[in-house]
This record gives C-alpha cells, sequence and structure tokens, in this order.
C-alpha cells in the first residue's frame, strides 16, 4: 500500500485512537512514490442512495442525487458525482438550500472543464450563491442553508469536498474510516481537548454546524489536495447525521459488508428508525466491483434519490 494512503487510513481508522486534528487534505500530501497503476483499475459502480424523512419530522430537508453521464465523453472527462445535502432554515428553506445544493452542484460540475478538483469547489460555489441568492429574494427563506458532501469517482481515483456535518466514509478490506471531518461546535471542541469523540455524540449541541451552503456570500469548502486512489471492493457512503447519530460506525460497516448497496440503505435507515428516527436519514452506497467483461453494464441514467419510508 502506498505510504501516503496507509497513513490517511491508519489516522482516519475508526476504533483506533484518533487524532482529532486530521485534515486528510494534509495527509494526502504526497503522490511521488505512488506508481502509476498498471494496468488501469477496471470497476463497475454500483450505487444507491435512499433518504427517509425519519420518525419525529414532518418534512425531509435532506436531498441526495447521483450521476453517471449517459454521454461516454463524459463520463470519461468528468467522471461520476454523488452528493448528499443536509438542509436547514424555517419554513421550507431547508427543503428548499438541499434541493438547490443538489441541482446546482452536478449541472455546474459537468459544465466545468478542466480539472476535478477545482470544478467540483467551482460548482461547490455556485451552489452556495444560488441558494444565498434565492433566501435573498425570499425573505421568509432568510438564514436558509445546507450541508453538503460531494464524491467523484474518476479514473481509478475518490475526489471529495464537504461543508458542514455530513460525511464520507470508506469500507475497505472489513475496516471503516471516516474521511470527512464534521464543521461543527462539538467537533471543533472536541480538537481543543475540552470533549472526547464519545462526549460529542451525546452533546445536547452536537446539531450545530459551523459552516453551511448558502448561508453568507462566501464558503470554506474543505478538499482534498489529492485524490484516494480507490480499490476493487472499496464502497463509500455519504450520509446526513440523522444515520451517525443513531448508528454506530462498526454498525455501518458490518451492514455494508454484508450486503448490496441497496439492501445496507434500506437496512440502515431502518436500523435509524428503530432506534428514534429524530431526524431526516439519507444514505447513498457507492460499490466498486470487479468488472465483468462478460457482460458489460448499461451505463446508468441520471437518478434521483429515492424516498422511502
Ligand atoms: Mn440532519
Amino acid at each position: 500500500m502506498f505510504t501516503f494512503l496507509k497513513k490517511i487510513l491508519q489516522r482516519n481508522r475508526i476504533n483506533k485512537p484518533q487524532p482529532t486534528d486530521v485534515q486528510l487534505n494534509q495527509a494526502a500530501a504526497s503522490v511521488d512514490d505512488a506508481p502509476a497503476p498498471s494496468p488501469p483499475l477496471v470497476y463497475d459502480v454500483t450505487a444507491s442512495f435512499l433518504s427517509d424523512v425519519g420518525c419525529q419530522r414532518q418534512i425531509n430537508e435532506d436531498s441526495g442525487r447521483y450521476i453517471t453521464p449517459a454521454d461516454p465523453a463524459l463520463l470519461s472527462d468528468k467522471g461520476m458525482l454523488f452528493v448528499v445535502a443536509d438542509g436547514m432554515g424555517g419554513h421550507s428553506g431547508g427543503e428548499i438550500a438541499s434541493r438547490l445544493a443538489v441541482e446546482v452542484i452536478p449541472r455546474t460540475y459537468y459544465q466545468t472543464s478542466g480539472d476535478v478538483q477545482e470544478a467540483l469547489q467551482k460548482a461547490i460555489l455556485e451552489a452556495n450563491h444560488a441558494i444565498f441568492d434565492e433566501a435573498f429574494k425570499d425573505r421568509t427563506l432568510y438564514g436558509m442553508g445546507t450541508t453538503c458532501t460531494a464524491l467523484v469517482l474518476k479514473d481509478g481515483k475518490a475526489f471529495a469536498a464537504h461543508v458542514g456535518d455530513s460525511r464520507l466514509y470508506l469500507v475497505r478490506n472489513d475496516d471503516i474510516y471516516l474521511l470527512t471531518e464534521d464543521h461543527s461546535a462539538v467537533m471543533q471542541m472536541v480538537r481543543r481537548g475540552l470533549l472526547n469523540l464519545q462526549q460529542a455524540r451525546h452533546h445536547p449541541d452536537k446539531n450545530i454546524i459551523l459552516r453551511a451552503l448558502g448561508s453568507h456570500a462566501t464558503v470554506e469548502i474543505t478538499t482534498w489536495k489529492q485524490p484516494l486512489p480507490v480499490r476493487l471492493g472499496d464502497q463509500f457512503l455519504l450520509c446526513s447525521d440523522g444515520l451517525y447519530d443513531l448508528v454506530e460506525d462498526a454498525e455501518i460497516k458490518n451492514i455494508l459488508v454484508a450486503n448490496e448497496p441497496h439492501t445496507a440503505c434500506e437496512k440502515l435507515i431502518a436500523l435509524a428508525k428503530q432506534r428514534g428516527g429524530h431526524d431526516n436519514i439519507t444514505v447513498g452506497i457507492v460499490s466498486l466491483e470487479a468488472k465483468n467483461a462478460d457482460e458489460p453494464k448499461p451505463l446508468r441514467e441520471t437518478r434521483e434519490a429515492e424516498v422511502w419510508q
């Protein structure tokens, strides 16, 4: 395993002592010692996204979406995009903010040529503007915002960007790794040594986030300086806090390892609801499998996340 990758994964491995100041973009600082994959990694991607209102809320303010361009040239140029957004704000603000995020980010991303990470960053900034402008036009929506966690898979590499407390995990070789660090008040207290991770999990302020898309004219986006090389068998999970508040990382891992993506999404949501489902729950699972050369899979159409209740 490449040294830099080992460092990322060890630093972010769940159930190991975790440094609380993990910045994946720093951990992934050098790929100089990484040989080019030869032959290139060939894989099929199976993805499933489900979003559920939960047991206590009246409306679902989460949104999730994944896109595999039907145009082979666009797929080759920009890869596949996966995004989860968890909206907040009065009236229907949260719902509108998260929906705008999952509309504007893919549209802008696929219209922006060039570097993947730059295009992703531009797309998220564009979503920030769109949400902020919408709130400016309709004062009942003032202050609405959304989290955003986005993943791109292209040429055997994963690129990510996030704002807020939605998360990206990786399940690899029967381990689970948290690849994002929540932009939340409790995680800041953990970094400062005021709370441990277990206390943070149950803290009354655990839902206070420090950054959101659309609530201000500008936003600071966390991205990786280097992409993460993927492996066959890797499974990525994007989720809103409605899942990880109620389901432990080890449980998430066990469900992903034992089930294909759609079933795993259903089981994760069912488990969160069984435990109270106090928030909306959105889960997206992206699984990289060996390509079956005899049965080429048709390219998938763009699909909205399904609502499963
Ligand atoms: Mn939430």
